[in-house]
């Protein structure tokens, strides 16, 4: 499995880009991505738009959907139903601050030679996109989905990222920390597996990395490393505000969106 060779953040380049697919190296920033203003604006319209909570004893708001919400429960016409009114509510946060998420596939369509775009099924798009709103701590899991999602386009991945954009910060926590450890579970055919809330004994000892989601930039990593992020604290009416979506290669080099 895929070692790092350096346990710290890059610069957006194609190189790099490829050095994170391949679990080469730890995380990539864009600093800077966004304005103080655009993420005032944007966190006033997280805050104002349509959040939903997973539930009521950890506060993890968020906004849109993510497709692994659906992969026990749901069909996958359901999914792509569900994803227009997602992609509707952070359009609508979008409306009143800017498109992060068009703003990010233009810089890596800057870097990358292949096409990127939204992944999509039968002519239908996915959703991507989903802003978080917490100050609460996230478990340990892993985001891939060859093993998360095996019966969806985007199981046919090579390799997955995920992408954040911080517009708020919180005054102190709320860090995320990757270790190197690329999930590789037993495989029963028909079965998906528990992918959040993983033993702690599948991190032992394995190379890790912190990163601080400063307001205004975003941070890439690789998704199949088990991850987590600490508890914060907020300042007064504040929380650590997000986009993101996962980025997956495809067979054939194209990079596709969703969340
Ligand atoms: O908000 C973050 O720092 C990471 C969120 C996460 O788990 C992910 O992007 O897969
Ligand atoms: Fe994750």
């Amino acid at each position: 499995m895929s070692t790092w060779t350096s346990a710290q953040e890059y610069e957006l380049t194609e190189e790099n880009l490829r050095l994170l697919l391949d679990n080469k190296i730890a995380a990539i920033r864009i600093r800077d991505f966004a304005s103080p203003e655009e993420c005032a604006r944007f966190a006033t319209a997280a805050k104002r738009g349509n959040m939903q909570y997973y539930n009521v004893s950890d506060r993890i708001g968020f906004i849109g959907l993510a497709q692994y919400q659906y992969r026990w429960t749901k069909t996958k016409d359901e999914f792509l139903d569900d994803a227009v009114k997602a992609q509707a509510d952070v359009r609508a946060v979008f409306n009143e601050s800017f498109d992060a998420l068009s703003r990010l596939m233009e810089r890596l369509r800057a870097v990358w030679p292949q096409p990127v775009a939204l992944a999509s099924e039968g002519g239908r798009q996915y959703f991507a996109g989903i802003i978080r709103s917490t100050s609460d701590k996230i478990d340990l899991h892993v985001d891939w989905a060859p093993v998360n999602s095996p019966d969806y386009v985007i199981g046919t991945i090579d390799a997955q990222l995920g992408w954040n954009f911080f517009a708020e910060e919180l005054e102190s926590g709320g860090h995320t920390t990757v270790y190197n450890s690329p999930w590789n579970p037993e495989i029963v055919p028909g079965e998906i597996p528990q992918s959040y809330g993983l033993d702690r004994t599948l991190i032992e000892g394995a190379p890790h990395f912190a990163y601080r989601p400063t307001a205004g930039d975003v941070v890439i990593f690789n998704t199949r490393n088990p991850h987590e992020i600490g508890p914060g604290t907020a300042k007064p009416g504040g929380s650590r505000v997000s986009i993101g979506s996962f980025v997956g290669r495809m067979p054939d080099n194209r990079l596709v969106l969703w969340a």
